[in-house]
């Protein structure tokens, strides 16, 4: 009798996201939301600021999630997550987590006036950046997460984007807040086990996952785990911890580090790039790698 094959989970099974979401196909964002809340469990509130994830869960009465959603205005994650939670203390409950969910335009720009005052704080939040590198939901403009060398519609292949991704995460550091992780959604284990560990975590902890989004990168939808892969394994968006603001520890160890070019040529958005512009990016990989492994020590 032919032996019957078994798939191991390595994730727990129950789903609270659910098939019927708007999202595009090979949309990274909902596969961070999908791994996300299977750690974090029924108990979670979310405030969700203006973002592709407001359009993603559907129209009220419906949603794709089997937790609550607060819609807030685009600058208010934080500040809206800081309320949910006082909120929530003063009718007795202090077991949900109350999450801030907001996208790379939310959280780098526009929102991080309301992150900084809550990290400053130390607010018991959750904040989650899911990183698609542009505003997409808008119309894929640029963003200060856009990286270097970027086509978006308002920089157009002969203005390219022609400054470097913003460092939220070193922004976030300086705040001295008790977690910061980096994560992908290539890596579906590690943004589990970061988000549980940030669930158990008191104060303000911010998680920066990285959500590749076809529609805005011109890339195929097939492509997107790849490229979620292959972006951690060629240290543009290395992975690592933070505690502290000062005790960083990869997650991610890389024997060999793989070039950029192959990544880039995988994404129309970077179509246009000559040979002397993917080796000025790969020269400051090269320097940014240097730098983070000197921060995590041996
Ligand atoms: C104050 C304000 N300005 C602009 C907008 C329009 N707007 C809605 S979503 C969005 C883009 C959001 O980008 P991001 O946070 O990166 O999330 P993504 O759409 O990429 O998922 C913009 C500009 C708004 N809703 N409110
Ligand atoms: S535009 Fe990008 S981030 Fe938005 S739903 Fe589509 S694939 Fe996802
Ligand atoms: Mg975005």
């Amino acid at each position: 009798m032919k032996k019957e094959k078994t798939m191991k989970l390595t994730l727990p099974e129950e789903e609270l996201m659910h098939s019927g979401n708007l999202a595009c196909q090979g949309c990274g964002a909902t596969l961070a939301m999908r791994y996300a809340l299977k750690a974090l469990g029924q108990k979670t509130a979310l405030c969700i600021p203006a973002c592709c994830w407001s359009v993603i869960d559907g129209p009220f009465p419906y949603s794709t999630l089997d937790v609550p959603i607060f819609h807030c205005a685009f600058e208010t994650a934080a500040s809206s997550a800081s309320g949910v939670k006082a909120g929530l203390e003063m009718v007795g409950d202090t077991e949900t987590t109350v999450v801030a969910w907001g996208g790379d335009g939310g959280t780098f720009d526009i929102g991080i006036q309301a992150l900084s005052g809550a990290a400053e704080r130390d607010d018991d939040i959750l904040y989650i950046c899911y990183d698609n590198e542009a505003y997409m939901n808008t119309g894929i403009q640029r963003s200060s997460a856009t990286p270097y060398g970027a086509w978006t519609t308002t920089t157009p292949v002969k203005h390219f984007k022609n400054r470097p991704k913003k460092d939220i995460d070193a922004i976030m550091a300086a705040h001295r807040i008790p977690y910061i992780a980096t994560a992908s959604i290539g890596y579906p284990e590690d943004v589990f086990k970061k988000v549980k560990k940030a669930k158990e975590i008191k104060g303000t902890r911010f998680l920066h996952i990285y959500a590749p989004c076809p529609t805005g990168w011109k890339s195929r939808p097939e492509d997107s785990i790849k490229l979620a892969r292959m972006v951690v394994q060629n240290a543009i968006f290395p992975l690592y911890e933070i505690v502290n603001g000062e005790t960083y520890t990869l997650s991610i160890k890389l024997s060999q580090k793989k070039p950029i070019a192959d990544y880039l040529r995988l994404q129309g958005r970077f179509r246009h790039l000559k040979e002397s512009d993917i080796q000025f990016m790969q020269d400051e990989v090269d320097r940014r790698w240097q730098s983070l492994l000197k921060k995590c020590g041996p």
